[in-house]
């Protein structure tokens, strides 16, 4: 069933950008014993129409400033919820950063958040990063996977720089780094466009690929 069926009213709140009644929604959706994953997956497609509003003109930018807002807050209160695992041992190193160009963060933190909450240490660069920076801190930090966030076309080019140049490193290197890309408007076409390994739409796709990942670098090192 999808969030839209079954929880219209919290999709609902935040396609209207009604602050308190999202947020009070989420609320008793958590103390009814609801999944987190299921309220977060309904924000997350509240977000898509309010995405949609601001495409139809409908909205504006300050529509966008203010759905982000909510999202973050929205997500404050799931964290809890969300975090429960505790890992001994860690499952890994990512290194992570929207590109140059682009600003958007709620996914790239979301991404995190659960990358954290499954045990991997997370180098988390920001926003904006440049290609280079992507580089020197792979070098220096030594990640087992390199994750990059993109939402806006506009930065699809420095995506594609930032995955060039990691690539060249890499094979200059012989060092075992696969790159992963994901946001929104990720899809199987751009992923050739800028030649990345992986890519996934989904965070959660996103913590399960890394696993793999890491899981398959393992059993080559033995
Ligand atoms: C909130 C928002 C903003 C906020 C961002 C606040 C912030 N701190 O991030 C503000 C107001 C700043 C903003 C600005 C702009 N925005 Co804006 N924004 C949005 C909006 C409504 C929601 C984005 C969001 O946070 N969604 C919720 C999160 C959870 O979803 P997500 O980011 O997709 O992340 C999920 C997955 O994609 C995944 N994920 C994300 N990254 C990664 C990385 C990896 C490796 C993996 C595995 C997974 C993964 O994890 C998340 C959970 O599953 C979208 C609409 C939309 N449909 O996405 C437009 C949208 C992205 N924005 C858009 C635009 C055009 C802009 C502006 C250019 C507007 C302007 N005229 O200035 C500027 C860009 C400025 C810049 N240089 O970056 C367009 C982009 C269109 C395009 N194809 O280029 C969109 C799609 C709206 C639209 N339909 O037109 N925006």
């Amino acid at each position: 069933m999808s969030p839209d069926q079954s929880m219209p009213d919290l999709v609902t709140a935040i396609t209207e950008l009604d602050e308190q009644g999202a947020l009070s929604l989420v609320q008793s959706r958590l103390q009814a014993g609801d999944d987190p994953f299921a309220i977060m997956a309904a924000c997350e497609a509240g977000m898509r129409h309010v995405g949609e509003r601001y495409e139809e003109r409908l909205y504006y930018l300050s529509g966008l400033i203010m759905a982000g807002e909510i999202f973050r807050e929205a997500v404050e209160l799931l964290r809890p919820a969300l975090e429960t695992r505790t890992v001994a041992q860690s499952a890994g190193r990512i290194l992570l950063g929207t590109v140059q160009g682009d600003i958007h963060d709620i996914g790239k933190n979301m991404l995190s958040m659960l990358l954290t909450s499954h045990g991997f240490v997370v180098i988390d660069l920001g926003v904006d990063v440049p290609p280079e920076v992507f580089v020197q801190r792979a070098i220096t930090e030594q990640p087992d996977v390199v994750c990059l966030s993109c939402l806006i076309s506009s930065a699809f080019e420095s995506m594609r720089v930032t995955v060039d140049l990691l690539k060249t490193h890499r094979a200059a290197e012989h060092v075992y780094l696969p790159i992963l890309i994901g946001g929104g408007t990720i899809d199987e076409h751009l992923v050739g466009y800028i030649g990345a390994d992986h890519w996934a739409v989904d965070a959660m796709d996103g913590v399960r690929l890394c696993h793999r990942l890491v899981a398959e670098r393992t059993s080559n090192d033995r």
